[in-house]
């Protein structure tokens, strides 16, 4: 095992990783910019390093000076968490060439599946079922018509260096098929520089489920059951559960499989994830993600496996001890991802000091957090600043946890998703697991409208702050009479601005 590691990210999963690194022995090293210099990873690890201003470009994305601080301070691997360097082909290939390991897949897994229809071409050797479409990109407008004409509308265009929706275009009819191939290449030219696209069936409303792998070096690859990440907006999931509410033990193992073949097509080792659209009863494969995932620990609390701290073992060259019929999953798990976005006003990123937290506990209750009292929210990075995971017996029982876990977390200085996810909690589709990924869009009207409720606590909040300003700048009168309760515990004393009764 390590004695050292460098975690070269920031926020919850740098904490996460931190803990995992420390429950094994290992010492972890963080690194931060000018804006994280007081960030609860800074607190949480053995050493810390200033890497550079607040944008990213010129700290967290600097592998070469991610790099220097590892060799410098004597860590012997690098985990990238998510997001960031995570999925850079080149970096991976840097760390390795100075001696350092990468705590995740080699640079050619994550290049073979980075490219879509490079990804489509290695999988389908493989045997694994894609939606149908090209394997390769079009060469020029005839032949996206051709293509669409034998596929058949509505098809979908999409972009093979892309990924989370850019470049993508339904196409309904073959009057809109050229249009929309020329329109698909420019998006995809400017996003990612390449103006290679394909086409695949369009699938109406479709969910979105995907398979949790764990790979060690000596052939053994493990798939831990699915994720059911339907409830998303704009490419963005927002809640995610473990098992989903609609697969079959027999679906689960095949799909297992399936994935377990994509991820053995490109050698891979650490943890992964391999997406799949879900729809009328098939699966076809969408895409693998060569990296921990943001809501991976709903897989930890159904089958009690730690995968950050399994990523690391594998790494460090340890295998596996299970076969495929050893991973038991238990219960029902929901993660609600806390972001510092205003849910009522199109999920508008808010920005503040965090002045109060108070975090739910409890049974069944995890929370995965990169806040603290004191630090400041900003728009150098992602919005999320935590995440709320319950395990419950059965599916509705975690659902009833999360309502409680959410009605105790208070995140003051900030608005957050909590309002949001509490709706989504008390939405009969929800609650009975009819989920797909137009989820949000179906049910706009009652979980994104601003509530009476919500216009009143608005107002309170802002008549808290006018108060606030006005007993600042009152310095004649004495605020508090020093022996009476007030001292310790009046209302008036509260800096969270308001309450609810
Ligand atoms: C699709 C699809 C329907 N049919 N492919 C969106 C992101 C990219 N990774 C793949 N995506 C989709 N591919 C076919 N053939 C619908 C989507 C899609 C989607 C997929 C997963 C989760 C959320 C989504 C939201 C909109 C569209």
């Amino acid at each position: 095992m390590f004695k050292k590691i460098l975690v070269a990210n920031r926020g919850e999963i740098a904490l996460r990783v931190i803990r995992a690194a420390h429950e094994l022995g290992v010492q972890a090293v963080a690194v931060y910019s000018e804006a994280d210099r007081l960030a609860p990873h800074v607190l949480a690890a053995d050493e810390a390093y200033l890497i550079g201003p607040p944008p990213s470009a010129q700290s967290y994305l600097r592998g070469d000076v991610l790099i220097d601080v590892a060799k410098r301070c004597g860590a012997e691997a690098i985990h990238p968490g998510y997001g960031f360097l995570s999925e850079r082909a080149p970096f991976i290939q840097a760390v390795r060439d100075a001696g350092l390991v990468f705590i995740g897949p080699s640079p050619e897994a994550v290049t073979a599946m980075g490219d879509k229809t490079a990804a489509r071409t290695r999988v389908i050797a493989a045997g694994v079922p894609v939606v149908p479409g090209t394997k390769d990109a079009l060469k020029d407008a005839a032949e996206a018509r051709k293509v669409a004409g034998e596929v058949g509308y509505p098809v979908l265009l999409k972009a093979a260096a892309g990924g989370g929706g850019k470049g993508m275009r339904v196409v309904r009819g073959e009057d809109e098929i050229e249009r929309a191939f020329e329109a698909a290449g420019n998006e995809a030219q400017a996003a990612f520089g390449d103006n290679s696209v394909y086409i695949e069936k369009f699938l109406d409303g479709p969910r979105h489920i995907e398979i949790q792998l764990l790979a060690d070096r000596h052939g053994n690859t493990l798939h831990l059951g699915e994720r059911e990440c339907s409830i998303q907006r704009r490419h963005q999931k927002l809640v995610e559960e473990a098992p989903s509410a609609v697969l079959t033990p027999e679906e689960r193992a095949a799909m297992g499989a399936t994935a377990v073949a994509a991820a053995k097509a490109v050698s891979y080792e650490g943890a992964g994830t391999v997406e799949f659209l879900y729809h009328e009863g098939q699966f076809f494969f969408l895409e693998m993600n060569t990296r921990i995932q943001v809501e991976h620990p709903v897989t930890e609390l159904v089958t009690g496996i730690d995968l950050v701290q399994w990523q690391i073992r594998v790494a460090a060259g340890e295998a596996l001890p299970w076969t495929q019929e050893d991973v038991r999953f238990t219960g029902h798990a929901i993660e609600c991802r806390i972001t510092s976005e205003d849910p009522f006003n199109s999920f508008l990123p808010s920005t503040g000091r965090i002045t109060g937290l108070t975090v739910p506990t409890g049974p069944g209750v995890r929370w995965d957090g990169g806040i603290a009292t004191g630090v400041e929210v900003g728009l150098f990075y992602d919005p999320m600043l935590a995440k709320l995971i319950v395990h419950a017996p059965t599916r509705i029982e975690a659902v009833e946890r999360m309502k409680r876990a959410l009605l105790e977390l208070r995140v003051e200085g900030v608005d957050t998703a909590v309002p949001f996810h509490l709706r989504v909690m008390d939405e009969p589709d929800f609650r009975a697991g009819r989920l797909d990924i137009k989820y949000l869009e179906k049910h706009e009207a009652e979980l994104l409208a601003p509530s009476d409720d919500e216009e009143l606590i608005r107002a309170a909040a802002l008549a808290a702050a006018l108060l606030e300003q006005e007993r600042r700048h009152t310095k004649s009168v004495p605020r508090v009479q020093a022996g009476t309760a007030a001292a310790g515990a009046s209302r008036w004393r509260d800096r969270g601005g308001w309450r609810r009764g």
